[in-house]
């Protein structure tokens, strides 16, 4: 009824704005048809995360947008996402990020923050115009709903809310279910391989149901910059979200292979993590990617301090854990396999084991190794490859089906390494794919990649 008065109003007001060359100036004031609408997602009292969603009601694309409002005194922004933020005083600005500046008519972007303290923005203008300018005086809509639904048909609306029960891996109801999907390249190299655009593919196209934002600790990643890193992690979150995709927030430790070396900064960073996102039913937390050169106690201990920081804020979401050599449950060395973890196993509900494998390196010792486990143990494969062990050479594309064949049977999720345009022969794409912004279809994908994609493409089995 509102939108359908609302629409009559602007009907003229687009008319007169055809003239204007950008949707809003500032002289326009009656043409301030995009809106942008603020609500608080959570609130737990002391604090809350609130998300505006940005509008464009108007008749032409918008190409940049700025957001401002009061806080009252006592009340702050801490991280934000999707926006840039300057202050001055309780008066905060935010502007788009260099990706999400273009709205097209009808469409909207969000972005959203966290506030301290019991306050709410007032004072809103979008553009240097009132936010809700075309909004009528008496009456106003109903806020949005605290979380959105995922989108209808999408792995995460068919399954929910995960948990393990018993060994295997359910959906909501309670039924064993296998995700198949993709890691990212580490971050700090390959985030331009990590977009909207490549996103839609992995969803839409390879019909993936998860993906595996793989953030690297050493090697340029974390902590040379946690800021950046969290944010992009965020970021990628909200992406996968989009699409009804689950998540899986990997902590991409490997060298130094001792977890406890980046105990503090994982405790910091999925402190964070898991408060901003525990309203969702898509995140995975995977703490400990390749410990290597430690043994199982010493991984347990890692798991037991970091588990709690995530349970404390997001109880019921899946935890993996990664397993002594290179998340190989030992197999590669001497750190304990499968009789030492199930001897002394991480006490925490929903939680699995991590196993990591390369078709062409790792033979029938990895293999019955995978088979024997997965009678104890719960078991995520959260990275495999079909080449060799340095995600290059040749593909032996026999064994990584008899893999497949025993992860179909047994009901063990799986994601291939790697979804980037790296040189290697384990990335999915040809170089300079990423740079070219061209995902869909089939032509820039090496064997490894047409592979892998043909194999995500079969129905799932929910
Ligand atoms: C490799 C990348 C390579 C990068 C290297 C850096 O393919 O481009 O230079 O990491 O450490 C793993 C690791 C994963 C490896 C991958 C392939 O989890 O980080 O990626 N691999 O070697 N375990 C076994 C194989």
């Amino acid at each position: 009824m509102r939108l359908g008065g609302r629409n009559l109003v602007l009907a003229g007001v687009v008319a007169v704005m055809a003239a204007v060359p950008m949707a809003v100036t500032a002289t326009a004031a009656a043409a301030a048809t995009p809106t942008a609408a603020f609500v608080k997602i959570t609130d737990w009292g002391s604090g809350w995360e609130g998300r505006y969603t940005v509008t464009n009601g108007g008749g032409s694309t918008l190409t940049s947008w700025r957001v401002e409002f009061e806080l009252p005194a006592g009340t702050s922004v801490g991280s934000y996402w999707d926006a840039l933020m300057t202050r001055d005083g309780q008066h905060h600005s935010f502007t788009n990020r260099s990706w999400n500046g273009t709205i097209a008519p009808g469409a909207s972007v969000t972005f959203g923050f966290l506030g301290n303290g019991s306050g709410s923005p007032r004072g809103c203008r979008l553009n240097g115009q009132p936010c809700d300018a075309t909004a009528p005086p008496t009456t106003s809509p109903p806020p949005p709903p605290p979380t959105t639904a995922p989108p209808a048909g999408t792995p995460l609306a068919a399954n929910g809310q995960l948990q393990v029960c018993g060994r295997q891996l359910c959906n909501r109801n309670g039924k064993p279910i296998q995700l198949r999907g993709m890691s990212t390249h580490g971050l700090q190299w390959y985030a331009n391989c990590v977009t909207p655009a490549s996103l839609d593919v992995l969803a839409q196209e390879w019909r993936a149901d998860v993906v595996r934002i793989s953030m690297y600790i050493q090697e340029g990643g974390y902590e040379t910059d946690p800021r950046r890193f969290t944010d992009l992690v965020h970021h990628y979150i909200e992406l996968a979200t989009a699409r009804g995709l689950y998540a899986i927030v990997d902590w991409h430790m490997l060298t130094p292979g001792n977890p406890n070396h980046n105990l503090s900064r994982a405790r910091t960073f999925f402190a964070e993590i898991a408060d901003r996102h525990r309203d969702k039913a898509n995140v995975l937390y995977e703490i400990a990617n390749e410990p290597n050169g430690v043994n199982w106690s010493a991984v347990k201990s890692y798991a037991d301090q970091v588990i709690p920081v995530i349970r404390q804020r997001d109880p019921e979401a899946v935890v993996l854990v990664g397993t002594p050599d290179w998340s190989s449950l030992g197999v590669s060395g001497t750190g304990g396999g499968v009789d030492t973890i199930a001897a002394n196993p991480v006490a925490a509900s929903n939680l699995m084991y991590v196993f990591h494998f390369y078709a062409a390196s790792h033979g029938d010792r990895y293999y019955d190794t995978l088979a024997r486990a997965a009678d104890r143990l719960p078991i995520f494969v959260t990275e495999f490859g079909t080449q060799e062990a340095s995600g290059d050479g040749p593909n032996d594309f026999t064994m990584a089906q008899r893999y497949l064949d025993l992860m179909a049977r047994r009901k063990i999720s799986w994601v291939n390494w790697n979804y980037s345009d790296d040189v290697r022969s384990g990335a999915v794409f040809t170089s300079g794919t990423c740079g070219s912004g061209q995902f869909s279809g089939t032509g820039r994908l090496k064997p490894a990649g047409s592979w892998v994609r043909d194999r995500m493409r079969t129905a799932d089995d929910f």
